[in-house]
């Protein structure tokens, strides 16, 4: 049976919230969702929402308590994906998310705290406090969505723009090497690395929820098209030429050194699970050494 929504014409904003809150839609994530927050703010063809579906079941899937679960976000469009959902989240100050999230994990410890934002936010503003959370190894999982640009202010250039991809602020092409997302979650120190695109919606999903399953600094890079920002800049097409182009070009594999998962501008793109090993977490060794010895019970 069509729903209402479905037969009636294009509504505006008002009609459709108010359409959501009278409870159309009986979406199987509903039940995750504010959907007085809907309509969403991303654009048709934005790679978000695929990310952010994959995001919501792997949350289902992962199997912690979803009131001890908590979201964190930055600013961008990827960072609104906090505001969305019917969990504790935070949707804090633009390149502030990891800082927020380690301050929970550390003061609640019981929380399953994972951050869901954009390659901006994490590596720009934000690119002090990754690599140090990496570094420590707090127990927290971190979801970036990479499209390659500020797509909320404008498709500006960022840290993972590549060379000679044009963008608002690099209308000649860019000229900055860009972070490899991989290569630099791994040499921080992540206890689990992956990278995947909004095409793979399936293994994206479980690498979220191996992640959220892994103690220690846990990584998910999603490769996600901006096509009102980035894509239409490079002439890259669709949103459904940008998914055959994911089909065609990205290539899985287990076995590739993270150094050599770098992505050149409209070139091949690695994706799978480039590192899971084990290691003593932040609170670990807080607990082992510093508590220890605070308490006189010292480790020799
Ligand atoms: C302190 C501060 N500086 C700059 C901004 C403007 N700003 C908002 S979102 C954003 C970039 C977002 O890019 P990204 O994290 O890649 O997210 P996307 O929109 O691409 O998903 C910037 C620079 C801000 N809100 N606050
Ligand atoms: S500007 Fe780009 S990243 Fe932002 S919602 Fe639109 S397509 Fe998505
Ligand atoms: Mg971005």
């Amino acid at each position: 049976m069509k729903s209402e929504l479905i037969d009636a014409q294009p509504l505006g904003a008002e009609q459709a919230r108010a359409g959501w809150l009278k409870g159309y839609g009986d979406h199987p994530l509903d039940p995750y969702l504010k959907p007085g927050r809907i309509p969403h703010i991303w654009c048709a063809g934005c790679g978000i929402g695929i990310a952010f579906t994959a995001f919501v079941k792997a949350l289902e899937q992962a199997g912690a308590p979803l009131d001890k679960t908590v979201v964190v976000s930055g600013i961008g469009c990827s960072g609104r994906a906090a505001g969305y959902l019917k969990l504790d989240t935070y949707h804090t100050t633009h390149g502030r998310a990891i800082p927020f999230a380690t301050g929970l994990k550390l003061a609640q410890p019981e929380l399953k705290v994972v951050v869901f934002s954009g390659d901006g936010d994490l590596f720009a503003i934000g690119g002090n406090h990754i690599i140090h959370a990496a570094r420590r190894n707090v127990d927290i999982t971190v979801v970036c969505i990479n499209n390659f640009n500020y797509g909320m202010t404008g498709g500006q250039g960022g840290p993972t723009t590549p060379l000679q991809a044009r963008t608002t602020t690099t209308p000649y092409g860019c000229a900055e090497n860009p972070f490899n997302l991989v290569h630099l979650a791994t040499a921080a120190g992540a206890t689990y690395v992956a990278r995947w695109t909004v095409l793979h919606a399936y293994e994206l999903r479980e690498a979220i929820v191996e992640a959220m399953n892994k103690r220690g600094f846990s990584f998910v890079e999603v490769v996600s098209p901006c096509p009102t920002g980035y894509a239409r800049r490079n002439n890259l097409g669709t949103a459904v030429d940008l998914m055959k182009f994911y089909r065609d070009r990205a290539h899985p594999t287990d076995t590739l050194d993270p150094d050599d998962t770098a992505l050149p501008f409209n070139g091949d793109i690695a994706v799978g699970r480039f590192v899971d090993i084990e290691k003593p977490t932040f609170m670990d060794m807080y607990n082992d050494w510093v508590v220890a010895r605070a308490a006189g019970r010292e480790k020799t």
